[in-house]
């Protein structure tokens, strides 16, 4: 009845505020700086995206990648931060326009095939063996260009490739159910556990569920997670909030519904979320408004929030919820609940 919580963020997450309507408001930090940022802000964990840990990455030799993960090891050592996951990046190479996995093109599925591999080698050095997949472009613009269960059958040879890859590697599925496409496959919890049941190994494939993806299926987070739970296969988050469905905002936890992020919080507190060893992620951005020297609060302010709303869940008298749940009372403990989120 009480988790361990740990917290992780991505370099990403420092970022430069551009948009899709504007260009960069901000100074670009460092990698090296970004690392040295973590603790200060309270973060003991580090994503990374295959290339944010090796840079770079097309025409480099397996060795030289190897020789590139295993010093940013040391360096992690050296900060005493640890690498939670690693992401291949398929989303941005001109190979991956239609996908990776499932590309129609065939040269293009080997591609994000083999730069999974190495996304999982790269694990390896650093230390973890969590491979995150957003399938960020695995969907279409429009259906007909692609069969959806042959496009299934492609992202479960994938799956399998990578975990015969690595027999210690666990897959962790990120759902999303739209952006950049316009239908994006596996867009929920129950689609991510779904297709590891059809893997050769179910048992090594898991999710990382987001709150803003979720929230954009339509879904409530804290619900999502309590049924990953469930399936003992939530082995990350992605924490932020998202106001409405629109395009992924990625907004500082609990900015726009404090009842959503407490339930978020409580669910995970109440089934020992961390036991095993999962951190908690944030995938936030700054608002671009933010100025160069207020560009870390929104990691800062959610974690405080994750805190303060943990504080509140652990208040909670629960015998008094089981009276109102045993009267049938669900107006009286939704005002109960309500004032001790606003702390009345
Ligand atoms: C999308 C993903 C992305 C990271 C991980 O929300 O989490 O932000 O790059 O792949
Ligand atoms: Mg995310």
């Amino acid at each position: 009845m009480a988790g361990t919580f740990r917290f992780t963020f991505g370099p990403w997450n420092i970022h430069e505020g551009a948009d899709v309507f504007g260009p960069m408001v901000r100074k670009t930090i460092s990698f090296d700086k970004k690392l040295e940022l973590y603790k200060t802000l309270g973060f003991d964990g580090v994503q990374f995206h295959d290339d944010d840990a090796v840079p770079v990455l097309k025409g480099k030799t397996a060795s030289q990648i190897q020789k590139e993960a295993t010093a940013l090891k040391k360096r992690l050592d050296n900060l005493g931060l640890t690498a939670e996951f690693v992401a291949p990046r398929l989303w941005e190479d001109p190979l991956t326009i239609d996908g990776g996995y499932t590309a129609n093109d065939p040269y293009c599925r080997s591609y994000a095939i083999e730069r999974s591999k190495i996304s999982i080698d790269i694990a390896n050095a650093l230390g973890t063996d969590l491979l995150v997949l957003w399938l960020a472009r695995e969907g279409t613009y429009i259906r007909e260009a692609k069969d959806s269960k042959v496009a299934t059958d492609r992202l479960v040879d994938a799956i399998n490739i990578m975990l015969a890859h690595d027999p210690n590697i666990r897959i962790c599925i990120e759902p999303k159910p739209n952006e950049p496409m316009d239908h994006a496959y596996l867009p929920t919890t129950g689609h991510a556990l779904a297709i590891g049941m059809l893997t050769d190994d179910p048992k090594r494939v898991g999710v990382n569920i987001e709150s803003a993806h979720a929230i954009l299926a339509g879904l409530d987070p804290s619900d999502e997670m309590g049924f990953a739970m469930a399936h003992h296969k939530l082995w990350t988050v992605h924490l932020n909030d998202q106001n409405g469905l629109k395009f992924d905002q990625d907004k500082s936890f609990g900015s726009v519904d404090l009842r959503r992020a407490f339930n978020q919080v409580r669910i995970l507190d109440t089934h020992d979320y961390g036991q095993h060893g999962e951190w908690v992620g944030l995938d936030v951005k700054a608002m671009r408004t933010q100025m160069d020297d207020m560009a870390t609060l929104h990691l800062s302010n959610s974690l405080e929030m994750f805190k303060l709303l943990l504080e509140i869940s652990r208040s909670i008298d629960e015998k008094t919820i089981e009276h109102y749940i045993s009267d049938r009372n669900y107006e009286g403990l939704d005002l109960y609940i309500m004032k001790h989120i606003i702390g009345k």
